[in-house]
């Protein structure tokens, strides 16, 4: 009887801590967009910035929006930019982490329609502590280098349609 009372108290404790970390650790993610992509391109590219109070790390992504979804880094390589997947992305405490054009980035793999500028769709993020986040990245212009009002100067990036 008593070591059922204890388990019972003890399973408590563990709820209870378990929705107190949950409830500390909101990620925060903003401003995300992509770029729109010509008629026949099958792969397009989506940015945006993470924050969390907590250490995290980013480590799955999808989209309906396209067949395939995943995390690719750039190097450079022989003076050319090249992408490679990457597993994960650490998102320190309170350390913004900006995904962006040039650098890591959510690489979307056979569209299943234009991204069309204007437009947004549905990105699933999923962290390792946090869980799953959906956003809705918003479509800028072809070239753009940044959300909407952050536009800057334009780059050309082998590599990427
Ligand atoms: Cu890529």
């Amino acid at each position: 009887m008593d070591m059922v009372l204890k388990r019972l108290a003890i399973a408590g404790c563990l709820l209870i801590s378990a929705s107190a970390a949950a409830q500390t650790g909101p990620v925060d993610i903003k401003d995300a967009w992509a770029r729109a992509t010509p008629g026949k391109a099958e792969n397009g590219a989506a940015y945006l910035t993470i924050v969390s109070p907590t250490p995290d790390r980013l480590v799955a992504v999808s989209s309906p929006a396209a067949k395939k979804a995943g995390l690719h880094t750039m190097t450079m390589d022989g003076g050319v930019m090249k992408m490679r997947p990457a597993d994960g992305v650490d998102v320190p405490a309170n350390q913004p982490v900006t995904l962006k054009p040039g650098g890591t980035h959510i690489m979307l793999q056979g569209l299943k329609e234009p991204l069309q500028a204007g437009k947004s769709f549905p990105l699933i993020l999923t962290f390792e502590k946090a869980g799953q986040r959906e956003v809705e990245v918003a479509v800028e212009k072809p070239g753009a280098m940044g959300p909407e009002g952050h536009a800057g100067m334009q780059m050309q990036m082998p590599g990427h349609r």
